[in-house]
């Protein structure tokens, strides 16, 4: 069984990992409304990874003989001022969920949990490569600047990465077959 302490980290975690995928879902719908077809697919994927994030820590905790608590959400923005503020706010929600799960591999430590430790070490990486991901997407959105085709040339970005993560993902599949 998980400690107190660590329970409600977790917990906590569940919540944020489910807000990061409202949010996504919210700026994908907003990416699809604007016609970024590239951007909202990037993020509908965005939203489902948050989502698989969350049930991954719902399983955990269940397993571990303790209680998974399934948050309320509070409804995401409907508006967002442009593509780059949309990735700056990505960007920064990454960054806070990487600090939460470094405190709680923190509080690993101090209570003796390397049980958790050792679970939590997916997410250590899966925060690396996210905040390299989207600290990438921002430095393209900023060399491609503001002018009057901007949005058209940061969509066929998102559309590069798009296809390269779909093909990762074959990959992937193919060699777990
Ligand atoms: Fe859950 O990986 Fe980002 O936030």
């Amino acid at each position: 069984m998980l400690s107190k302490k660590i329970e409600k980290a977790l917990n906590d975690q569940i919540a944020l990992e489910g807000t990061a995928s409202f949010i996504y879902l919210a700026m994908a719908s907003w990416c699809d409304k604007e016609g970024m077809e590239g951007c909202a697919q990037f993020m509908y994927r965005q939203s489902e990874e948050e989502r698989e994030h969350m049930m991954r820590l719902v399983h955990y905790v269940n397993e571990m003989d303790s209680h998974a608590i399934i948050p309320a959400i509070k409804q995401p923005s409907k508006e967002y001022d442009s593509a780059q503020k949309l990735f700056e706010e990505v960007y920064a929600h990454e960054q806070k969920v990487t600090n939460a799960i470094n405190k709680i591999v923190a509080l690993c430590y101090e209570t003796d949990d390397y049980t958790t430790l050792n679970f939590l070490q997916w997410y250590v990486e899966e925060q690396r490569e996210e905040e390299s991901l989207m600290r990438g997407i921002l430095d393209k959105i900023k060399l491609i600047g503001t002018g009057g085709q901007s949005l058209y040339y940061i969509d066929k970005e998102l559309n590069k990465i798009n296809a390269a993560q779909m093909a990762a993902a074959q990959n992937e599949e193919g060699g777990a077959e």
